[in-house]
């Protein structure tokens, strides 16, 4: 550790806000009430019930589209400062079109929000988080760049209703899992496995998209609501067996992270020259006639160029990248050329891919602020599974331990990071894992037919940390 650490106070800044969070499906039920439209995620659980752990459907769920004043309770009772929740698409617009809006729909966040306001929270509002309307999908989802022009409709729907009452959007939650997962692994909706074509047009149209609600705000709404707006991404840090490996920590963040951050958060812009480069060479040795990543018209790169207030950081884990293996014609077998291990001296969680890293969040907060200029940062997503206990200790350790990386990296790195935020209020729908993987500061008894809330021991250690405004 580094010098100078021990005499640097753990105290949280007093324009840093604490908060939490969840997102639509994973929480609301209500699927089919009154006229919400069907999302991705409603066909997939329905039509692919062996994906899911225990075939479990987020149907119900928490319940929280009645329950969420018993939810905006429990993060007044924590005394935090934000709530991070999100829109459902098909809620808000059932046919996914900008013709058709739901009463009903608009009403429920509209509730939400003045039920915060009542107990002086924060919205942190999420315009997509992974659940769009089925009927988009049918033409084709993400990969139809239509979707760049819907979204932004959409968007702007949003701004309209609640842009008076919401200073703080995020267009979209973690692109790279919306893409890799739904195209070419498909292990979450829409459950493609399409291969890597699919899975970077999909980001290509995300990115457009992202930056289509960006300048929607900024030209129609920001001069009277004046808020903030940017996008959530993922980012571990790398660790390298070797450290002469630089070169594969250099390709690992920049297909895992820059390929989407570079475009908005660099100087230049455009996908980072080492994705281009690899993708390319790759896309030819398999025989494709043109590299399996689209190419940005100048235009685009300017209008992408800049489209964000703050940086969103989703961090939960790091990983050991090493080379990957060869096939039997000698091609890597993916076109990164690196795969992702860990050391079996990280600690485990209920979730296997999530292991206890604290040291790797100050590594990304450097990263960002070095390569993007130092921008703001929220961090917006960082937490960890039980397996169901209330003596939830080991999230207290993750909490603490993460916590305080991040303090360090603002006090002694001069990372310029504004909000924290807990992955998640409740125990909820964990997408393919169904429930088996608790992320809430609040057990939800999924038996009980009223979804009967207890907040676990954490609770009780974040309202501490929130009233003293320190770590202890
Ligand atoms: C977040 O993504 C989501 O934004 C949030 O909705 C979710 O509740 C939270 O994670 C906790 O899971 O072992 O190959 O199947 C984090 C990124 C992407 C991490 C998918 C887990 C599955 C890896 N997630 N990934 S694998």
């Amino acid at each position: 550790i580094l010098k100078g650490e021990h005499v640097i106070n753990l105290n949280f800044p007093d324009d840093f806000s604490i908060g939490i969070g969840t997102s639509s499906y994973q929480i609301e039920g209500a699927w089919n009430t009154s006229d919400k439209g069907e999302s991705v995620w409603d066909r997939y659980v329905h039509q692919n019930p062996h994906k899911i752990h225990n075939q479990s459907t987020g149907d119900f769920a928490c319940d929280s589209y009645h329950k969420y004043k018993e939810d905006v309770k429990q993060i007044k009772d924590m005394g935090l400062n934000h709530y991070r929740f999100s829109l459902s698409w098909p809620r808000i617009l059932p046919t996914g079109y900008a013709n058709v809006r739901s009463k009903d729909g608009l009403k429920y966040y509209h509730d939400l929000l003045t039920e915060l306001e009542a107990n002086k929270i924060t919205p942190f509002v999420t315009i997509y988080h992974w659940d769009h309307p089925e009927a988009l999908q049918k033409i084709g989802g993400w990969t139809n760049e239509i979707m760049v022009d819907l979204f932004g409709d959409y968007a702007r729907i949003v701004f309209r209703e609640f842009g008076d009452r919401v200073k703080f959007f995020t267009t979209i939650n973690e692109p790279f899992a919306v893409c890799r997962d739904g195209y070419t692994t498909g292990v979450q909706a829409p459950g493609y496995t399409l291969g890597r074509v699919a899975e970077y047009l999909c980001g290509h149209n995300i990115l457009k998209a992202h930056a289509r609600a960006y300048h929607i705000y900024n030209d129609e709404f920001r001069a009277s609501q004046g808020g903030k707006i940017g996008i959530s991404l993922p980012c571990y840090h790398h660790f390298l067996n070797d450290e002469n490996d630089v070169m594969l920590r250099e390709i690992a963040f920049q297909f895992e992270c820059g390929r989407f951050a570079h475009p908005i958060f660099s100087a230049e812009g455009d996908y980072p020259t080492i994705v281009k480069e690899r993708i390319s060479e790759r896309s030819k040795l398999q025989g494709y006639t043109r590299s399996k990543l689209p190419t940005f018209t100048k235009d685009w790169i300017e209008y992408i160029k800049g489209s964000a207030d703050y940086y969103g950081l989703n961090h939960y884990t790091s990983a050991i990248v090493e080379a990957a293996p060869k096939d039997e014609n000698g091609i890597e077998v993916n076109d990164e050329g690196v795969i992702y291990k860990s050391d079996p001296k990280w600690v485990n969680t209920t979730s296997d891919w999530l292991k206890i890293v604290p040291e790797g969040l100050r590594y990304v907060l450097k990263t960002i602020k070095q390569r993007y200029g130092n921008p703001e940062i929220y961090i917006l997503e960082n937490g960890v599974s039980d397996n169901g206990t209330l003596s939830d200790l080991q999230r207290k350790e993750y909490l603490h331990s993460y916590m305080r990386e991040m303090l360090i990296a603002m006090k002694l790195d001069g990372c310029n990071v504004k909000a924290y935020t807990i992955w998640s209020l409740l125990d909820n729908f964990e997408w393919d894992r169904g429930y088996s993987e608790h992320f809430g500061v609040i057990k939800v008894d999924f038996n009980s037919t009223d979804r009967s809330r207890t907040p676990k021991e954490s609770a009780q250690w974040i309202k501490t940390i929130a009233n003293n405004r320190k770590l202890t």
